[in-house]
């Protein structure tokens, strides 16, 4: 069976992502800094899943955990770009700058970094990415500032690798989700489970599975077809309409 990689496995959709991929079949590295974990869904699993722990953002310790990687795992033909957060709701002019390095250093420059070492191989096998960008990459909203602009760049990233690997086989698909109720908006918050219960009460918002499955059926479409780009949001969940500031 083929080999997934994916990044963010400590948690939500990435975990969720593991279980689905390796119900189905695969062999899968998950991935994400919480060691304990990644252990824990490892056990869960069985043999088909190898936990490797490290920060998406430290170049180092990921190459680290791939030269560890024992066979089959080493030989990714699905790559899961799945890592990522927002921090903080503020508008930009109140906003932490640290916060929005962080969200930069792991939404656009570690997902970046993670793609460009495993494309190789991923072209080698005729294999296949799958970006999680989100709703906030089209539809602005007060707050969203950087984490917004980190899922834009998800996304045109994802289309521009489409395009530089036309001819190779290769498959990309920017996955974009709207309210999935995870850990997302506990670490949005720093820590405030009281704001994401009241985010989340009453919405039926997605779950984590429910993207999990989405990106199965994804990696199990026939290898002719490609899905470019594909958006999910709550039944609950709609559009905003324009601001307008009156005198
Ligand atoms: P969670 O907070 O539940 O999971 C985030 C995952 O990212 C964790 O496994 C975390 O692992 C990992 N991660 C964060 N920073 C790092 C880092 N520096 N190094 C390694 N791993 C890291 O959130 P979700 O499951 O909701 O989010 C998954 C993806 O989906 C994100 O990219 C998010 O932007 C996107 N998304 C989420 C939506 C939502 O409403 N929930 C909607 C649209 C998109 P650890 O902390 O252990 O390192
Ligand atoms: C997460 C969805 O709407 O909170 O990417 O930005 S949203």
């Amino acid at each position: 069976m083929p080999t997934a990689f994916v990044t963010g496995a400590t948690s939500g959709i990435g975990a969720a992502t593991v279980r689905a991929l390796a119900g189905a079949g695969w062999h899968v590295v998950a991935t994400g800094r919480r060691a304990e974990r990644l252990e824990a869904l490892a056990a869960e699993l069985g043999e088909r899943v190898h936990p490797a722990a490290f920060d998406v953002r430290d170049a180092a310790a990921f190459e680290a955990a791939l030269g560890a990687l024992p066979v089959p795992f080493g030989d990714v033909d699905l790559l899961v770009n799945n890592a990522g957060l927002a921090l903080g709701t503020a508008p930009a002019q109140r906003a932490d700058l640290d916060e929005w390095r962080t969200m930069i250093d792991t939404n656009v420059t570690a997902l970046a970094t993670v793609t460009h070492r495993l494309l190789p191989g991923i072209v080698a096998r005729r294999g296949a990415i799958i970006n999680l960008s989100s709703v906030a990459a089209t539809y602005p909203y007060s707050g969203g500032n950087v984490y917004g602009g980190t899922k834009a760049f998800v996304r045109q990233f994802s289309l521009g690798l489409r395009s530089d690997l036309g001819g190779t086989g290769v498959r990309v698909t920017s996955i974009e989700p709207g309210m999935v109720e995870t850990e997302f908006t506990v670490v949005r918050t720093g820590g405030d489970q009281g704001a994401s219960d009241k985010l989340y009460a009453g919405a039926e918002p997605m779950t984590a599975e429910d993207i999990a499955a989405t990106i199965l059926w994804v990696a199990s479409q026939p290898a002719h077809l490609n899905i470019n780009t594909l958006e999910l949001m709550p039944v609950r969940q709609s559009f905003a309409g324009f601001a307008v500031a009156r005198e």
